[in-house]
């Protein structure tokens, strides 16, 4: 039943079956959160940075209706490529799109899913979505959060960026039961900084610890995800005081031009890039490369649990 919808590449395939660890990619990132050509760059660059450490790449997306897991280089070219012509695709969008043969890129949300409809564990990601600020007047929480809540894959992230209210997203987690780890860190990341006011609920400082906290949780059927704070190495991390206005100024962007729904996150991002040039973009970058590293070094612990 499954065969019909889901592909997972040969490489994919043979490395779960003898127990290899694998680690999954996000395809939104790609299409809606990078430009061209940084974005397919980037997404290839990932994938030899977890072949480096010992693990299997497996970007994740939706092509001509189809659930892949494990992209070719063409196919990442070509997401790359379409960039927003690709829809943009959440939990909630993954039976339109598949029934339609559409191409989709998969938020963190429906690569979760897919990665878990496959049997990988472990994910790497830039940023995650969030409970949005103002969430209490407009609901915006992202499915990412709910997601976490419910499929059972680790995501590693730098933190949330704050174009979300970074405490009600702690909150929220907390009321979902997914456990907040900070690797070598008791703060929450904030994406482009390494610190934020608040605290993750556990500092863990190595990928061994982190493997085992994954094994108990799933052989105990607490079910749902990880999430797993890795913050912005501090070279690359950027000045707090300077992103907060490039997004206030953003956000009172997207609310003057009336933006709405799934259309919000990927605004913010390309106007913060706008406002604060390659510079984010860049931090960017390396924040999803120690991502990708960090990932593949915790998925090799889990592998040999
Ligand atoms: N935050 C980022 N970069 C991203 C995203 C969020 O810093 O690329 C993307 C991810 O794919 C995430 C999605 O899953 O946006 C969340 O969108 P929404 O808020 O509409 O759920
Ligand atoms: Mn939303």
């Amino acid at each position: 039943m499954l065969e019909k919808y889901l592909k997972i590449s040969p490489e994919v395939k043979e490395a779960l079956k003898n127990n290899k660890p694998v680690v999954a990619l996000e395809s939104t990132i790609i299409s809606h959160g990078m430009p061209y050509p940084k974005n397919a760059e980037t997404a290839l660059k990932c994938e030899e940075i977890i072949r480096d450490a010992g693990a299997i790449p497996a970007t994740i997306a939706i092509i001509k209706g189809v659930l892949c897991v494990g992209l070719s280089r063409e196919e990442i070219e070509y997401v790359a490529k379409e960039g927003k012509n690709v829809v943009k695709v959440s939990r909630r969008d993954i039976p339109v799109v598949v029934a339609n043969k559409l191409d989709g890129a998969t938020t963190v949300a429906a690569t979760m899913y897919i990665a878990s409809l496959a049997g990988v564990k472990v994910f790497a990601t830039g940023g995650i979505g969030g409970v949005h600020r103002g969430a209490e007047v407009s609901m915006d929480i992202s499915a990412d959060l709910d997601e976490l809540g419910s499929t059972n894959v680790a995501v590693v992230c730098a933190g949330a960026k704050a174009i979300l209210d970074l405490e009600k997203t702690l909150e929220y987690l907390e009321t979902k039961g997914v456990p907040v780890i900070g690797y070598g860190t008791s703060m929450l990341p904030a994406f482009y900084t390494r610190t934020s006011a608040y605290k993750v609920n556990y500092r863990m400082d190595s990928p061994l610890e982190i493997a085992k906290t994954l094994k108990v949780k799933w052989d105990l059927g607490l079910n749902g995800g990880v999430l797993i704070t890795n913050p912005i190495p501090e070279e690359y991390s950027l000045d707090e005081d300077v992103m907060n206005e490039a997004i206030d100024k953003a956000i009172n962007m997207m609310n003057e031009a009336g933006i709405k729904g799934k259309d919000q996150t990927p605004f913010l991002l390309k106007t913060i890039v706008e406002l604060t040039g390659g510079n984010s973009l860049e931090s960017n970058i390396k924040l999803v490369f120690n991502n990708c590293k960090l990932a593949a070094l915790i998925a090799k612990e889990y592998s040999n649990l």
